[in-house]
């Protein structure tokens, strides 16, 4: 029996990019662990790519195109399913012009060879994009206005911190290489500080927790604010490095510290205590992204950048406002695509299915998805279902039969994270990897470069998209070369992207126009909420699934939900209920935990639509007041 190690890269949309070792046996992988030799995967996966051998050789993996006949999708040639892609989509922007077509790409995969796609569908139109990030875009947005970049310092920074700050974070579930930098800075000291409104295991982590109201962030931050202001313990170098004070300390002065403790569901104490960790650092913030899911999102971080910066601690060794780090940063992404502003049109990809259908001169006839799933993962399910049902073409490249690829006419099977060939960067540190397949594809089935180059073939694009797999991927790695990392360095294993510092601003200067932090004047008011609903629902990430992408059994017949033993209406935990929200219902199974909130009810991220299981179903569609994010996280039920 031929066994091997192989050696490869996941490219889930997770911030770890581990590094992963593949035990293949006659051509069949047989167990995966992590790489050793890499410094954040430090020899171990999550379970949900530990797993991922049950989606592999499963029941929904794709090895042949499927063609719509008749209402049913059936299998057809590679040849059959790319000439008549061909000729549809040619058709479509003869008859109707480009912006006719929409392209969607999510981030089932993160590597940066996906912008094969947009850039087919640039050269092939340009036709109508997506604007808006439903996953980071309004933190980024966030960022971007206060700092004029989204960055990170290095992740082992951590250890030189005093205090770190889990804001709205769970990493046992959805960061787990960050739990061993925790527990080592812990054992050197370091004090975390946890704050969820949800109760879960990172409270282990934790030397102190806080359990806020949901979205009370921005109350807890300009309340601590002005407690530093007003106590003199601001960082007077760092506050010159900052604007507008002024607006800034007109802002955190229009409410009184009390009532900032009442709004966001602490004590005065509470506050009191954070400013003194943010006086007495280094103290860093680890900004999870859920908060950031909510119609205020984008304040939220702006609020904590702030925090950050006025007490000095973004410019600080062991400090820093951590919500991302530029997994694109090293990668030369503009030798391949322009991006939106070449667009004849964009639509919102958290407002997708009501934008779809919205659309005139031309109407989109055509829809090209990506390595995403809009029908389980984007808000009001519904909607996004019943616009894709209604689409002339729709197409789907994955590697797996979702419920958005029922809905589509073609269905184009691509290889999965063990067969791919890319290159990966990180949202959750600084290492660049490549991933190799460690198995070949099923039969037929073309790396996406390949794909995108037997369709640009039959539509005249052909010389637009030359270049084999390794060309793409050394005209991506351009930027990078002249500091020694070329195609061949990334061969031998995960490098540091060499363009990244240990601390992302060390002089006191940041990348907007002129150099200084833009504090944040003003903030979104906020709808009261409707007591008749008088649950917020979390619809979190959850330990075995990426998203809607399940491992093991997946949810079986229900889904569940969570809420406090008072919270449920005398129900008992076990038993079936509905689920109610202005948007839909669904059934879920009960559980309680007594360790919630008496207003939150929680349910997994990733439920199948089709099953009944998306929590998406109960979610409208809104967009997050900056970086058009999804505000995901504002929905309010009721169990009936
Ligand atoms: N196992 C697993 N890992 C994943 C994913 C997955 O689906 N499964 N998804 C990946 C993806 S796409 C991403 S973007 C990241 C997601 O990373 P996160 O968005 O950080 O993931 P979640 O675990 O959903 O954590 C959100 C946390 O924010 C908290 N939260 C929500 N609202 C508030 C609030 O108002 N205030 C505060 N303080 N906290 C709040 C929630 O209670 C929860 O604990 O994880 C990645 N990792
Ligand atoms: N209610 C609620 N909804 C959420 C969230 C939430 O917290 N709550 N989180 C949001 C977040 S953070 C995100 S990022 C989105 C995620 O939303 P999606 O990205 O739509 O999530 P997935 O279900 O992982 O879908 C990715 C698809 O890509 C496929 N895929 C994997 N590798 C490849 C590849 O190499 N090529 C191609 N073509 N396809 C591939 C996978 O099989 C999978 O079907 O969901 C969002 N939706
Ligand atoms: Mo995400």
């Amino acid at each position: 029996m031929a066994r091997e190690l192989k050696r490869t890269t996941c490219s889930r949309d997770c911030p770890d990019a581990c590094g992963i070792l593949a035990t293949v046996e006659d051509g069949r992988v047989v167990h995966l662990r992590g790489d050793p030799d890499h410094p954040v995967t430090q020899g171990f996966l999550c379970y949900r790519t530990a797993s991922f051998l049950d989606l592999q050789y499963g029941p929904t993996r794709l090895t042949q195109p499927l063609v719509r006949e008749g209402g049913r999708l059936v299998p057809a040639s590679m040849e059959a399913a790319l000439d008549l892609v061909a000729r549809q989509l040619l058709r479509i922007r003869e008859e109707s012009g480009p912006a006719a077509i929409l392209h969607y790409r999510s981030g089932g995969s993160l590597g940066l060879l996906k912008h094969v796609a947009d850039r087919f569908f640039e050269e092939f139109g340009p036709c109508t994009a997506t604007v808006g990030d439903i996953c980071s875009g309004a933190g980024e947005a966030a960022q971007v206005e206060d700092f004029g970049v989204s960055d990170s310092n290095d992740l082992f920074d951590l250890l030189n911190s005093r205090t770190i700050y889990l804001w709205g974070k769970n990493p046992f579930v959805s960061n787990v290489h960050l739990v061993p930098v925790l527990k080592e800075a812990r054992q050197r000291g370091t004090r975390v500080v946890l704050i969820d409104p949800v109760h879960h295991k990172g409270t282990t982590l934790a030397d102190r927790y806080l359990q806020p109201c949901p979205g009370g962030d921005l109350d807890i931050a300009l309340g601590v604010g002005r407690i530093l202001l007003d106590t003199g313990r601001a960082d007077p170098q760092a506050l010159a490095a900052c604007e507008p004070i002024d607006g800034y300390r007109r802002l955190v002065q229009g409410r009184t510290v009390s009532d900032y403790a009442a709004g966001s569901g602490l004590t005065v104490a509470d506050l009191e205590a954070i400013a003194e960790d943010f006086a007495s650092g280094p103290t860093a913030i680890l900004v999870g992204w859920g908060m950031q899911r909510r119609g205020h999102g984008s304040a939220i971080v702006r609020s904590l950048d702030a925090l950050s910066a006025i007490s000095g601690n973004l410019f600080r060794v062991g400090g820093g406002c951590s919500f991302y780090f530029r997994r694109r940063g090293a990668f030369a992404v503009d030798r391949l695509v322009q991006g939106t502003r070449i667009a004849p049109r964009t639509v919102r990809e958290p407002l997708l299915g009501e934008d779809i259908v919205a659309a005139k001169d031309p109407p989109i006839r055509a829809v090209w998805i990506t390595a995403g799933n809009p029908v389980c993962m984007l808000p009001d399910s519904a909607g996004v279902a019943r616009a894709l049902e209604a689409t002339e073409f729709v197409v789907v490249a994955d590697p797996f039969l979702t419920d958005t690829a029922r809905r589509a006419h073609v269905v184009f099977p691509v290889p999965s994270l063990l067969e791919d060939d890319d290159l990966l960067g990180a949202y959750g540190h600084h290492w660049l990897g490549e991933s190799r397949g460690v198995v070949p594809p099923p039969s037929g089935v073309l790396h996406e470069v390949q794909l995108f180059q037997e369709l640009a073939r039959r539509t005249g694009i052909g010389a637009a998209m030359a270049g084999s797999v390794d060309e793409y991927k050394r005209r991506l790695l351009t930027k990078v070369e002249p500091h020694g990392v070329s195609l061949e360095t990334l061969r031998t294993g995960p490098v540091r992207n060499p363009l990244a510092g240990q601390l992302r601003f060390p002089e006191r200067r940041v990348e907007t126009r002129n150099g200084k932090v833009q504090l944040l004047t003003a903030i979104p008011s906020r709808a009261v909420p409707d007591p008749s609903y008088p649950l917020w629902l979390f619809s979190n990430s959850n330990l075995e699934s990426q998203s809607a992408q399940w491992s093991g059994r997946g949810l079986g017949t229900h889904t569940w939900i969570t809420v406090h033993p008072d919270s449920a209406a005398g129900r008992k935990a076990g038993e079936v209920v509905e689920v109610e929200s202005p948007q839909g219902r669904l059934r879920a199974e009960l559980r309680l935990d007594p360790r919630q909130r008496r207003d939150v009810a929680i349910m997994p991220k990733g439920g199948h639509y089709d099953r009944g299981h998306s929590a998406n179903a109960l979610i409208a569609a809104r967009a997050t007041d900056r970086g058009m994010g999804a505000a995901y996280l504002d929905c309010r039920v009721r169990l009936v």
